[in-house]
C-alpha cells in the first residue's frame, strides 16, 4: 500500500514568499517550504496495482497550464484551528482539472472523499485548540493583505506521503505535464 495524493507543485518564489508569511504567524508545526503544495486529491492508502492504473489515467489527462495566484489567508477548524493556509484566487480551470483528476482516480478504483475543493497551500498545522482563533485573526490583521503575482503551474504530480513522528515526508512518484 502506498499513501498517496495528487497536488500541484509551487514555484520557488511563491514558496519563499509564503515562508516569510509563516514567520509572522503563530504556527506550532510549520510546513517546510520545500513541502508546500496545493492538494488536488487525497488518495489515501492505495494498493500499488491500483495506483499504477490511476497513474495511466492521470498521464492521459490533457489540460492547459494554469495561471494561479495566492490571495489571502485562511483557517480550517473554525474556533479550534487545526490548519492555517494561504488561499488561492478562484480559478475555474483549476476546479475543472481537480474534478477530472478525482474522476480519473475513482475510475481506477480509488475511493476519493467527496468533500468540496478549497484550493489552498497549508502553511502550518496545530492540535485543535493549541492556537486560539482570536490569536490567529489578530495575526492575520497585523500581516494585512497577502497576495502573490500570478504564476504559472505547468504540471501536476503524484506524491507519496510517509508519516514520520517529526512530520510527513513527501516523494514525487510521477509528474504530469500540462499543455505539453
Ligand atoms: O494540502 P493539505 O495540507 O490541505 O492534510 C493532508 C494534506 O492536505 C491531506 O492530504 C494532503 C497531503 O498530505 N490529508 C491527509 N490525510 C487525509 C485524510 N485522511 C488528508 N485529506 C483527507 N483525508
Amino acid at each position: 500500500m502506498i499513501r498517496a495524493f495528487i497536488a500541484l507543485p509551487l514555484p520557488a518564489e511563491i514558496r519563499s514568499q509564503l515562508a516569510v508569511t509563516q514567520f509572522l504567524l503563530p504556527l506550532p508545526r510549520p510546513v517546510p517550504p520545500a513541502n508546500m503544495h496545493v492538494t488536488l486529491a487525497f488518495l489515501g492508502e492505495v494498493p500499488e496495482a491500483v495506483l499504477e492504473e490511476a497513474d495511466t489515467a492521470f498521464a492521459a489527462l490533457r489540460a492547459a497550464p494554469l495561471t494561479l495566484s495566492v490571495s489571502g489567508l485562511g483557517v480550517f477548524g473554525g474556533e479550534k484551528p487545526r490548519n492555517v493556509h494561504a488561499s488561492l484566487a478562484p480559478s475555474p480551470a483549476l476546479d475543472h482539472l481537480q474534478g477530472r483528476i478525482v474522476q480519473a482516480a475513482r475510475r481506477a478504483g480509488i475511493r476519493v472523499a467527496g468533500r468540496r475543493f478549497v484550493p489552498h497551500v497549508t502553511l502550518g498545522r496545530m492540535s485543535p485548540g493549541q492556537v486560539g482563533a482570536h490569536e490567529l485573526a489578530k495575526a492575520f490583521g497585523e500581516i494585512g493583505a497577502v497576495a502573490s503575482p500570478p504564476f504559472t503551474v505547468a504540471e501536476f504530480a503524484l506524491y507519496r506521503s510517509i508519516l514520520r513522528a517529526d512530520g510527513p515526508v513527501y516523494d514525487v512518484l510521477a509528474e504530469y505535464p500540462l499543455g505539453g
